[in-house]
């Protein structure tokens, strides 16, 4: 039975990369931070098989610890602060986090592949959010990089210590550069949640209004499920590699808020909605649109959950959600 350590394991792409690989027949393990981090019920809740080691990214020693444990044949880095408004707030914690972090992640694994570097296979969660000021549209792996937040710096670092240390030391390392993707799971800050969650609110009478911070920015939005099952493809390739993954369509917040409240059947959205400069960034990204060729062509691999189909799927969840309360 081949193993599988997660960090990141209490995160969306974590819980479904957790449900992937237990289908799969892995004995799938996960990094959890914290004495008493409250994500651990919903780990043991929906994935009681995963076998939990306390750690966090910011703590080599534990890293290290986890790996021994749980003797892993692949291992996956999806831990970070993600969240990139917050980390102008916290930019050192981010730094050392989303970034430093994955280079403690690679030591462990180097040093418990010993003579052989390649024998743990390791994937890095890196974010279109490192293309930034895009300076080609779409972007692809080869893309130039301009982070435009602390964050998108730090997955930067990340990125380019994973690309480093394959070629100085064979590791089968690969980076997945992931555009946006959500799902019923995401967390409640994030612009999709935040919309579909005050969306359902409304529909039943338990909020008045959606405060955004801007209705114009346009994002590649994707469906987390779709988008583990490409990590996982990556580390069963021969070679190692870098992959953008991504749907190749944009959207704009104004859109999405319009589809999920057109889901609940509410066409004059815009009186329910009001901007607030309070949820506006130092500076945003550009156009970002992710040309996903390399993991089609490499892969096989394709989104199969469409924009509205996401949206309609975060919404009707935050209804079940919301009418329980
Ligand atoms: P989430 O924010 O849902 O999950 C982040 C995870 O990181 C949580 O499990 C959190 O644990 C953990 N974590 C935070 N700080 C630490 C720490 N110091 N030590 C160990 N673990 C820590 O993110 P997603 O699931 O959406 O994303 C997964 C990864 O993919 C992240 O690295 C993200 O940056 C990246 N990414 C995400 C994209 C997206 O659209 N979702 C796109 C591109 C990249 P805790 O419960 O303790 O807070
Ligand atoms: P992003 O996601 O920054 O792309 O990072 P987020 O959903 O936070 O923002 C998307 C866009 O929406 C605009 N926006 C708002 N965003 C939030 N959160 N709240 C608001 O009220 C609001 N109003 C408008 C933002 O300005 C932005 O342009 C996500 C994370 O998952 C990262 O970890 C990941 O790397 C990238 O996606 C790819």
């Amino acid at each position: 039975m081949p193993s599988a350590l997660v960090t990141g394991i209490t995160g969306q792409d974590g819980l479904y990369l957790a449900e992937l690989l237990l289908a799969k027949g892995y004995d799938v393990h996960g990094l959890i931070r914290g004495q008493n981090n409250p994500r651990r019920e919903v780990v043991q809740a929906l994935v009681p098989e995963v076998r939990l080691h306390t750690g966090d990214l910011t703590d080599m020693s534990s890293v290290v610890r986890a790996v021994r444990e749980s003797q892993p044949d692949e291992v996956y880095n999806l831990g970070a602060i993600s969240f990139v408004a917050y980390s102008w707030q916290n930019a050192a914690l981010t730094t050392d986090v989303t970034g430093k972090g994955v280079l403690t992640v690679l030591e462990a694994v180097r040093l418990h592949g010993g003579d052989d570097p390649s024998a743990v296979r390791f994937y890095q969660a890196s974010s279109s959010e490192m293309f930034g000021k895009a300076q080609e549209v779409p972007q692809r792996e080869t893309t130039r990089l301009w982070p435009r937040s602390p964050y998108g710096v730090a997955k930067a670092f990340g990125h380019h210590m994973t690309v480093n240390y394959r070629e100085s030391y064979g590791m089968h390392a690969s980076s997945g550069i992931l555009f946006n993707h959500e799902s019923p799971r995401r967390g409640p800050e994030f612009v999709t949640r935040k919309i579909t969650r005050a969306v359902a609110r409304i529909h039943l009478g338990l909020q008045d209004e959606l405060v955004l911070g801007n209705l114009d920015a346009r994002r590649d939005w994707g469906y987390a499920g779709d988008y583990v099952e490409a990590m996982w493809l990556m580390l069963q390739q021969e070679q190692p590699d870098d992959y953008v993954i991504a749907t190749g369509e944009t959207h704009s917040v104004r859109e999405f808020v319009e589809a999920a409240f057109a889901h609940v059947g509410i066409d004059d959205w815009a009186r329910y909605v009001r901007l607030s400069e309070e949820f506006r960034r130092p500076a945003e990204v550009h156009e970002l649109v992710g040309d996903a060729t390399r993991a089609r062509e490499r892969l096989a691999w394709k989104p199969q959950v469409g924009f509205v189909e996401l949206v309609s799927m975060m919404v009707e969840n935050d209804l079940k959600e919301q009418s329980r309360r």
